[in-house]
């Protein structure tokens, strides 16, 4: 077993941590209180090389795998995890296209992603957020074509996405009856609302797809008919990895800025850190920072030595999204009332960590998904 890093995945981890640390930090809190997608760092991030990371280097990408992509976005993250949530989300539709796309398919939209374009993954809808099986949207076959109809909602950068991998109903109810397209921003009959508001990632944009009878080429279908459940499960196996980073990296800034703060924070004439009850919530949160970390890193590594992760990138995105959870709360009471104050950071680390518990399967579904993968 070996936990060392080799040199490339060491100096991509580094470019990305000096990175978030000098174009992510000193702008994370007024892009999160205007709203504003990052549009020049992710350009910086992009000429940087931190984008793209596994799309196949004869698509113009980086050719790297998981591992790779995880610990760039938890160094991303560190930074503000609304900003590493709007430079990574391009991954999920891009592993839709690269493990499933036809060569036609791959040679159009992959070099369009390394170009800048964004694209968005369009599953969720109101009435399905959590049960895949149970979404709406249907796409209606019709000759050489197939019709959309429905909704989408939460999806991520639509309002910016020059394209979307969209989830559509093509046959009966349940998993099997399920495709998955590409659909061009320019489709006729599609229409993107304006950016919800939420508690927290507020400079990541989410907003509502609607589809009224627009019409694509059966040749933007990804995969076979009935394929589309799989393909989503199979995208979520490559993503949780990812999105388990997303809280390591906001537990990670949990742990620095508590442990600043309590090194210098005096109370009954000594810094808070010496106060016992203190010193243990910083203990917990280092130990439970290397537990997620170790266990998203795994998940990632699974993958990209050809084993299933499903399991793992389940426990992996659980265990994240629970201890990143637990840390913000604690970051918030080691800073007492300044944790309430939008003046420190650490406020925002709480709203922001709120939703890892949500989206990309809620704890719930990912506690089902182990206990699935513990009988099988
Ligand atoms: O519905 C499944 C699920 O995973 N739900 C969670 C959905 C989810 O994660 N939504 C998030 C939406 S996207 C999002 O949030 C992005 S927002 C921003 C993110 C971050 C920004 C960057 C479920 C609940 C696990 C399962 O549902 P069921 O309908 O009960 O299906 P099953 O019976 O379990 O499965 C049906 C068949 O599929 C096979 N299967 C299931 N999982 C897998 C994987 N690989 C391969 N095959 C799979 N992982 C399963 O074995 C069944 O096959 P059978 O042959 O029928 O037995």
């Amino acid at each position: 077993m070996d936990f060392l890093l080799n040199h490339e995945e060491r100096q991509l981890q580094q470019l990305a941590r000096t990175f978030a640390g000098r174009e992510i930090i000193p702008q994370a809190s007024e892009l999160d209180r205007t709203k504003t997608f990052p549009q020049a760092i992710y350009d910086q991030a992009l000429s940087l090389g931190l984008l793209n990371l596994t799309v196949p280097e004869e698509y113009g990408g980086a050719g790297l795998g998981c591992l790779a992509l995880t610990l760039v976005t938890e160094e991303l993250c560190r930074g503000c995890v609304g900003v590493g949530a709007a430079l990574s989300i391009n991954s999920l539709a891009a592993d839709a296209v690269i493990h499933h796309g036809s060569e036609e398919q791959k040679q159009w939209v992959l070099p369009r992603l390394v170009a800048g374009e964004l694209a968005s993954y369009a599953a969720t809808e109101p009435g399905a957020g959590s049960d895949v099986a149970g979404l709406q949207t249907r796409a209606v076959r019709d000759g050489d074509d197939y019709v959309l109809s429905g909704s989408k909602t939460w999806i991520s950068n639509a309002n910016l996405a020059s394209f979307f991998v969209v989830f559509a109903r093509t046959g009966d109810g349940g998993s099997t009856g399920l495709s998955v397209f590409i659909v061009e921003r320019s489709t006729p009959g599609l229409s993107v609302g304006e950016p919800l508001d939420k508690l927290g990632q507020r400079c990541a944009p989410t907003c509502e797809i609607f589809f009224d009878s627009c019409r694509i080429p059966a040749s933007q279908r990804i995969g076979e008919e009935g394929q589309g459940f799989r393909i989503a499960m199979d995208a979520f196996d490559h993503s949780r990895p990812m999105v388990a980073a997303f809280g390591v990296g906001v537990h990670a800034r949990c742990l620095e800025e508590s442990l600043a703060y309590a090194q210098t924070r005096q109370t009954m004439g000594q810094p808070i850190i010496r106060h016992q009850l203190i010193a243990a919530k910083l203990a917990e949160m280092s130990t439970s920072l290397e537990a997620a970390r170790l266990l998203a890193y795994r998940a990632a590594w699974l993958i990209d030595h050809g084993q299933r992760n499903t399991l793992a990138a389940s426990q992996a995105k659980l265990f994240a999204a629970e201890s990143v959870m637990a840390a913000a709360t604690e970051a918030v009471q080691i800073f007492g009332g300044m944790g309430y104050s939008t003046e420190y950071p650490v406020e925002k680390l709480f709203r922001d960590a709120k939703v890892l518990q949500i989206y990309e399967g809620t704890s719930e579904i990912q506690k089902l998904v182990i206990a699935r993968e513990l009988q099988r």
